[in-house]
C-alpha cells in the first residue's frame, strides 16, 4: 500500500456551499465529512440524507419508490412487503469490459483484468461525476461487512444516487450507526461513489441538457422528468485499491451498484487479504451436520451462477443430514489464532439468481422470500404474483414480462430475465446458521471448487494435497451464464471463480493462496472439486443435482472425518466403488460411470489449454503450478498407456456392501 489512510481524495474541489441534511455533527472521522462535503461539491445533489438501514428507512425509500413507479408493490397476501423492479434492457447484468482495476502499477491489475492508470481515470471519472447528481437526492450509506467490530469484519461507506441501491444496501450489508460509530478518526474504511448518471437538471438549470443557459423563466428550477430506472450509456466500474475507493458511474444493476459486494467485499478486499495475509474469495460458506459426528463448514467457491445459492440453502435428500447456511456468494477467510483457517460470510443479505429457483429445487430459497423482498426483472401475473423459467414446470397463461409487455407461452422470449434476481435479508433464510453471527467466523474444515462443465470433470474430486488443491482452484474452466453481458454457454477460464473479481495479479492470487496454505500447514483444509452440470449424449445433465448434491458433501465430510474410501486417479481421488451414499436414488450404473469418466485423452487436451492460460498470465504463475501441470501430464500419460490405471467404477453393484456410514450400499 502506498498510503495507508488515502481516503480523503478530491483535495483540489473546494467545497461549495453544502446542500440540506450534507453535513452531521456526530460523525466521529474528519476525513468521512471532509469526502461527503466533497462529493456533494462534485456531484451537486439537491439533498443528502444518511441512511441507517432501518424498517422506518425500507417504510419511506419504498414508498416514495413506488410513487415514483420505480417500484411496483406485489400481491400482499403472496409476496407481503415486497416489491417489483424492472430495470432498464439495456443494465441488467454485471459489465466485465467497464470494470476497471487502477492500481498504480499496470502489473499489479495483471492480464486478466482492464487496467487503467489511477490519475487519468481519476479525470475522466470527476468530468462524469461533475454535477451528475443534480435535481437528485445523495444517500450517504455507512455498512460494516461482517458482525460490527468482528475479527474479520471491514467498514465502508457508499454515497449513491440511487434509492434502489441504497434499499438494496440495507439488506445486502450492515447499514446503520453501529457502522458509522466504527468509523473513528483512525479507522480505515472503504469509499465507494456511485451514480447513475442520469442528472435531473443540466448546470444551468434548465433540465435541457445543453448547458446553454436558456433558462425557462421558473428561476432555473425546472426538470426533465425522472424514469423508472434512470442509467447512463457511459458505465465505468473502477476500483484504485491502494486508495481503498470504487467509483461506479452510469448502471444501477446488483454488482455494478452495490459496491459492498464485488467492488468491495471481493475487488477491494482481496488486495487488502494480499497485502494483510488473508483471503477474500467468491464463495459459499455452509455447515454440515451428520447424522452422528462431528458438524464440518465448507468454503465453496464457483463462477457466477454456478450454484452457490443452491448450495448453501441444500436441504438434503439423504436422511439424519443437515445443511446450515452461512453464506451464498462471498467469504473472506482468515488463519486464526489456534492455526486453523476461519471464515465470515461479509454479506448481510442474499442476491439470488430467480430462475430456476423453485420449491422442488431450492425450498428453502423459495421460503427466504416469503416476505420483503425486492424482486428485479421477474415476470408477475395481472395480480402481481412472481413468476420466473423454472419456478413451475408450466407457465402461466399470461403474465407481464420482466419488460413490463404482455406475455404468453407462445411469445418466444424469456418472461423472467435469465439474470433477474431477489434480493432478501440472510435472517429470513430458515436454515441460517447461529455461525452466521459469529464475530471470529467458522473454522473451515473443507475447500470445494466447482464449475459448469459439461465434459471432463467428475462429480467429485479430492485434491491430493494444499498445491495440488491450489492448481484445481487456478485451472477452473466454466460455461459462461446471465450473470454477466455477454454470450452464455462458451467455456471460459474463471480461476477460483474469480475472473470477475480479482483485485490483483491473478497469478499473484495463485500465490497467495500457497502462502496461506504454507502458514495453516497441518491446519489447511483438504481441497475438493465438484461438478453438478456433466451432460450425456443426449444433452441432458447426468446427476440430478440441488438436494441430492448432499450425497457428494456427505462424501466429502467422510473423507474429512478418515471414513470414506478414495480411488486413485490421474487427476485427484474419486470416491471407491460403494462409499458415496446412493441410496434411494436411481442412477444407473453406466451414469455413474460417466459421471466419474476420467478419460486421459481429454484431460490431456485440458492441459494443453492450461499451459497456454498460464502462459497468458506470464512470469507471475508459481513455478509450483507449473511443476503441477507436468505432473498431471505425467499422470495422465501413463494411464493412457496403462488401462489399468484407469479409476475401478465406482458403480455400487460392483463392490462392496458398505456406504461411508458403514450401513448398507443398496437395501
Ligand atoms: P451468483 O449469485 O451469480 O454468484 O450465482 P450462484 O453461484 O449463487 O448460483 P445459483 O445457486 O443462484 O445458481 C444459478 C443457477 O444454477 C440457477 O438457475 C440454479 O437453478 C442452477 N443450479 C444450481 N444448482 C444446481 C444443480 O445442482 N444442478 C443443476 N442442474 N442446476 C443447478
Ligand atoms: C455474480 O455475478 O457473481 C453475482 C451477481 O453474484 S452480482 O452481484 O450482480 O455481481
Ligand atoms: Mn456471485
Amino acid at each position: 500500500m502506498t498510503d495507508a489512510h488515502p481516503v480523503p481524495r478530491l483535495r483540489s474541489v473546494a467545497i461549495a456551499e453544502l446542500p440540506p441534511g450534507a453535513e452531521r455533527s456526530d460523525v466521529a472521522d474528519p476525513r468521512l465529512a471532509d469526502w461527503v462535503a466533497r462529493i456533494t461539491t462534485l456531484t451537486r445533489p439537491d439533498e443528502v440524507v444518511w441512511c441507517d438501514g432501518s424498517d422506518a428507512e425500507w417504510r419511506r425509500l419504498t414508498s416514495e419508490m413506488v410513487a415514483a413507479g420505480s417500484l411496483l408493490p406485489l400481491d400482499p397476501v403472496a409476496h407481503p412487503d415486497s416489491f417489483l423492479a424492472r430495470s432498464d434492457p439495456d443494465d441488467v447484468a454485471r459489465m466485465e469490459d467497464r470494470t476497471f482495476i487502477c492500481s498504480v502499477r499496470e502489473d499489479d491489475a495483471g492480464p486478466t483484468n482492464n487496467w487503467r492508470e489511477p490519475s487519468a481515470m481519476h479525470a475522466e471519472l470527476d468530468a462524469l461525476f461533475a454535477g451528475c447528481m443534480r435535481g437528485r437526492t445523495m444517500y450517504v450509506v455507512p455498512y460494516s461487512m461482517g458482525p460490527v467490530g468482528g475479527s474479520i469484519s471491514q467498514v465502508g461507506v457508499q454515497v449513491t444516487d440511487s434509492p434502489y441501491a441504497a434499499l438494496s444496501l440495507g439488506i445486502m450489508a450492515r447499514v446503520g450507526d453501529a457502522a458509522l460509530a466504527a468509523i473513528g478518526p483512525d479507522a480505515e474504511w472503504v469509499a465507494g461513489v456511485h451514480s447513475v448518471g442520469y442528472p435531473l437538471r443540466d448546470g444551468d438549470g434548465d433540465g435541457d441538457g445543453d448547458g446553454d443557459g436558456d433558462r425557462d423563466g421558473h428561476g432555473g428550477t425546472r426538470r426533465r422528468a425522472d424514469v423508472a430506472w434512470p442509467s447512463n450509456p457511459v458505465k465505468f466500474i473502477s476500483h484504485f485499491p491502494e486508495e481503498r475507493a470504487i467509483w461506479s458511474f452510469g448502471s444501477g444493476y446488483g454488482g455494478n451498484a452495490l459496491l459492498s459486494k464485488k467492488c468491495f467485499a471481493l475487488r477491494i478486499a482481496s488486495v487488502m487479504g494480499r497485502d494483510e495475509g488473508w483471503l477474500a474469495e467468491h464463495m459459499l460458506v455452509l455447515k454440515l451436520t451428520p447424522p452422528a459426528g462431528r458438524p464440518v463448514h465448507m468454503a465453496a467457491a464457483f463462477p457466477s451462477a454456478c450454484g452457490k445459492t443452491n448450495l448453501a440453502m441444500l436441504r438434503p435428500t439423504i436422511p439424519g443430514w443437515t445443511v446450515e447456511t452461512i453464506g451464498d456468494d462471498i467469504a473472506w477467510l482468515r488463519p486464526g489464532a489456534d492455526g486453523r483457517l476461519f471464515a465470515i460470510n461479509p454479506e448481510a443479505g442474499f442476491f439470488g439468481v430467480a430462475p430456476g429457483t423453485s420449491v422442488e429445487s431450492n425450498p428453502v430459497a423459495i421460503e427466504t422470500m416469503r416476505e420483503h423482498t425486492i424482486f428485479t426483472n421477474v415476470a408477475v401475473t395481472e395480480g402481481g404474483e412472481v413468476w420466473w423459467e423454472g419456478k413451475t414446470p408450466t407457465p402461466p397463461e399470461h403474465l407481464i414480462d420482466w419488460r413490463g409487455a404482455p406475455w404468453t407461452p407462445e411469445t418466444g422470449t424469456p418472461a423472467a430475465h435469465p439474470n433477474a434476481r431477489f434480493t432478501v435479508p440472510i435472517e429470513q433464510c430458515p436454515t441460517l446458521a447461529s455461525d452466521w453471527y459469529e464475530p471470529d467466523g467458522v473454522p473451515i474444515d473443507a475447500i470445494v471448487f466447482g464449475g459448469r462443465r459439461a465434459t471432463n470433470v467428475p462429480l467429485v474430486v479430492e485434491a491430493e494435497d494444499w498445491t495440488h488443491g491450489v492448481f484445481v482452484g487456478a485451472t477452473i474452466a466454466s460455461e459462461t451464464t446471465a450473470a454477466q453481458e455477454g454470450a452464455v454457454g462458451e467455456l471460459r477460464r474463471d480461476p477460483f471463480g474469480m475472473l470477475p473479481f480479482a483485485g490483483y495479479n491473478m497469478g499473484d492470487h495463485w500465490q497467495h493462496w500457497l502462502d496461506v496454505g504454507e502458514a495453516l500447514g497441518e491446519h489447511a483444509p483438504k481441497i475438493f472439486q465438484v461438478n453438478w452440470f456433466r451432460k450425456g449424449a443426449d444433452g441432458s445433465f447426468l446427476w440430478p443435482g440441488f438436494g441430492e448434491n448432499s450425497r457428494v458433501l456427505a462424501w466429502i465430510a467422510g473423507r474429512i472425518a478418515d471414513e470414506a474410501a478414495g480411488a486413485a486417479t490421474p487427476i485427484g481421488t474419486i470416491p471407491a466403488p460403494g462409499s458415496l451414499d446412493l441410496r434411494g436414488l436411481e442412477v444407473s450404473d453406466d451414469t455413474l460411470e460417466a459421471l466419474f469418466e476420467v478419460d486421459p485423452g481429454s484431460w490431456l487436451d485440458e492441459c494443453e489449454q492450461t499451459e497456454a492460460f498460464f502462459a497468458a498470465l506470464g512470469d507471475h504463475v508459481p513455478d509450483v503450478l507449473r511443476d503441477e501441470l507436468a505432473r498431471l501430464r505425467d499422470r495422465l500419460a501413463a494411464a493412457q498407456t496403462d488401462a489399468a490405471v484407469l479409476p475401478p467404477s465406482v458403480r455400487a453393484s460392483s463392490v462392496g456392501p458398505c456406504s461411508l456410514t458403514g450401513r448398507p450400499d443398496r437395501q
